[in-house]
């Protein structure tokens, strides 16, 4: 069997497991040379902007493609596209949100349970169907309808091995199908919680409603993430996600768009 197929075989089992459990891993998507590069632009970046914080226990940049839009085309490689495209068939996804997380190694940084449900957009506007809203360090974020959260996959790229000693994040199979959970209910579902190891150049593919947490590191290793939220959803007129970001052409179809005369 090709390669190549066996690529094919493996995303489409991943985007069966993404909707049964909610999670799903697939490696070898990046290559070491593509991680250096990310890496080398990301270390580029100029860290004093509103949008970065560095402690010593966490460097995160929120709105990673709005800092960095160099970013795009290196992430947008055919092996993304491919996976995009088994991810979301016969239709157009576009990124509605992007984050770099970088939990260096001993880094006394956790997160606690939790969902992914608010959304980040342009403006508040009541809508049905559309709250409750939020506004902090000049965001507004609201919780929407479920059709809106269920149409989102989370692709997290691994820059590094990952495992339980260094953050690796844990999920509870099959919640995000209870929709959004109480936080005093979290603890019925941690018991079955499951640690995702994921090597570098691999990506965990995670729904939103998935609950998920991560620990401490107690490695001598960083966990370092690129955090890309994709969704082939638009939002009602007036209303926009706040980072939205379309798939640049593929380079070989621009070329041929551009060589062939109308
Ligand atoms: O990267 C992590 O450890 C946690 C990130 C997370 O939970 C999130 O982005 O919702």
């Amino acid at each position: 069997m090709s390669e190549q197929l066996k690529e094919r075989q493996a995303a489409t089992a991943a985007a069966t497991q993404l909707r049964t459990d909610g999670y799903a891993t697939l490696p070898d998507i990046f290559s070491p040379a593509e991680i250096a590069a990310l890496l080398r632009t990301i270390q580029s970046a100029d860290a004093a902007a509103p949008n970065f914080r560095r402690s010593q226990d966490v460097f995160a940049i929120r709105n990673l493609l709005g800092e960095l839009p160099q970013l795009w085309p290196q992430l947008l490689t055919p092996r993304l596209r491919a996976v995009l495209t088994d991810l979301f068939p016969g239709q157009e996804p576009h990124l509605v949100k992007a984050i770099y997380f970088d939990k260096p190694a001993g880094s006394n940084w956790l997160v606690a349970w939790h969902q992914d449900v608010m959304v980040a957009v342009n403006q508040r506007q009541d809508l049905p169907g559309y709250g409750p809203w939020s506004r902090k360090n000049d965001e507004t974020t609201v919780l929407p309808p479920a059709e809106i959260l269920t149409s989102i996959v989370t692709l997290r790229l691994h820059l590094d091995d990952c495992d339980a000693t260094n953050g690796a994040l844990r999920v509870v199979p099959g919640s995000h199908r209870h929709g959004v959970i109480p936080n005093d209910q979290h603890p019925e579902f941690t018991g079955r919680a499951i640690t995702c190891a994921v090597s570098a150049g691999g990506l965990q593919l995670m729904k939103p409603l998935t609950l998920h947490a991560s620990q401490r590191s107690t490695s001598t290793r960083p966990r370092r993430v690129v955090h890309l939220e994709f969704s082939a959803a638009e939002l009602p007129t007036g209303l926009q996600w706040r980072e939205r970001l379309a798939l640049l052409p593929e380079p070989e179809k621009a070329e041929l768009a551009a060589a062939t005369p109308e």
